[in-house]
């Protein structure tokens, strides 16, 4: 099926599948083979040699890995992806790729946990210069620029306080400095339904496939999109090499599956988490919302320019900081307290103890992270189920 001149929900669904090819089956078969059998021993080094298309080992390639590639590739405009056991193992085989000591890597200040911790001391102790700045500052940014600059990584909306980056921007000032330093956006908390970093000048788009890309809770993955030069590295010498990160055939099945509602789950979690956002930023409880869809957000203007939805993330702080959040949380009832995101349930976590427990006082302190902040994920229940378990779970002095 000739995708490119279809909309994105049907894409979603179809693309690089066409039953025909496979017994007529409505879905994709799932390819639980570890190995492939070669004809002769000639064919057999002539895939290894890259001489040959052909699948040969799955550590390498799957056709049901090959299928979500395409898809998601489609999805977010890139040449080409690669899938991966989870986000963290699309995001060192990147990083493992493209990097050697000496090199230097420029991060936004504010990162998922496990990121952070990855770049702060897993790189580090490979000789790698890794430095954080402010990426609302572009100014910042340029400073960081030198010589020895390879990747520039950041995400937008930032996990978990909702800082915005304007992608477009960086990434014109990091390739008008060098065009070969690669810009690295984790496009997680939007997914290609909201926002397409590619488009905007990134060079490589990374997620966790774990959240909204699988959509129900049920899976761990990842996923590293872009030019196919750079997704065939990092495929070889990342993937297969370095991480042997790998997704099972069936975990790539079910993100299949998750990309179909995936147009449809976006927009319900946008609509859901701006109408909450809006009437918790109203609620006596609450000392400040952090939600790119409010007008009173400090990002609201560039959310409107580079997402066509703001989400379904809310991050706020209560009156009465970490007291008065670890109260709320265990009032909670529907809402259940977890960590992760983008599913069908309504999620609520406390960054500072769990999801950026990896950052020591002292750092999420400086990284803008306070122990007070309160994130929530909103599901796909009914909006008024969800207001009301959060509005029964907040108490105002
Ligand atoms: O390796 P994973 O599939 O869990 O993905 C890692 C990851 C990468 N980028 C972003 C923006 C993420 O949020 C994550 C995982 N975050 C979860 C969370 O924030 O709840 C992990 C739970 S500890």
């Amino acid at each position: 099926m000739k995708s490119n001149s279809l909309s994105f929900a049907t894409r979603a669904i179809h693309s690089g599948y066409e039953p025909s090819e496979h017994e007529g089956a409505l879905n994709p078969p799932v390819y639980m083979t570890s190995t492939f059998c070669f004809d002769n021993v000639e064919q057999g080094a002539a895939r290894f040699a890259g001489e040959e298309p052909g699948h040969f080992y799955s550590r390498i390639s799957n056709p049901t890995q090959a299928l979500l590639e395409t898809r998601l590739a489609d999805l977010e405009e890139a040449e080409a992806g690669l899938v991966t056991a989870s986000g963290m193992g699309a995001i060192t085989a990147t990083m493992w790729t493209l990097l050697s000591p000496g090199d230097r890597v420029i991060a936004d200040k504010t990162l998922y946990g496990c990121t952070f911790a990855y770049l702060q001391h897993g790189l580090r102790k490979f000789g790698i210069d890794v430095v954080f700045v402010d990426f609302t500052d572009l100014s910042d940014v340029d400073n960081a620029l030198s010589e020895n600059a390879k990747v520039v990584y950041f995400e937008s909306p930032a996990n978990p306080n909702m800082r915005l980056i304007d992608i477009a921007a960086v990434a014109e000032r990091v390739h008008a400095y060098d065009k070969e330093i690669k810009v690295i956006v984790d496009n997680t908390y939007c997914t290609p339904v909201l926002q397409r970093p590619l488009s905007l000048g990134a060079d490589l788009v990374v997620h966790s496939a774990t959240k909204y890309l699988g959509g129900h809770g049920d899976l761990i993955a990842g996923a590293v999109l872009g030019q196919k030069s750079l997704v065939d590295r990092i495929r070889i010498e990342g993937l297969k090499d370095m991480t042997g990160a790998v997704v099972a055939p069936l975990t790539a099945f079910l993100v299949l599956r998750g990309l179909k509602t995936l147009e449809l789950r976006m927009k319900q979690h946008s609509l859901a988490a701006y109408e909450i956002a809006h009437r918790l930023e109203q609620h006596c409880a609450v000392e400040s919302v952090y939600y790119p869809g409010l007008k009173s957000n400090e990002f609201y203007e560039l959310a409107s320019r580079q997402m066509s939805g703001y989400g379904g993330m809310i991050a706020f702080e209560l009156k009465g900081g970490f007291d008065s959040a670890v109260k709320f949380m265990n009032r909670l009832d529907m809402i259940k307290r977890a960590v992760s995101l983008g599913d069908a349930e309504t999620l609520c976590q406390h960054p500072a103890s769990m999801t950026h427990a990896t950052y020591s006082n002292e750092e999420r302190s400086k990284h803008g992270i306070s122990e007070g902040l309160v994130r929530i994920s909103v599901g796909l229940e009914s909006i008024e189920d969800i207001y009301t378990d959060l509005v029964q779970a907040l108490q105002c002095s």
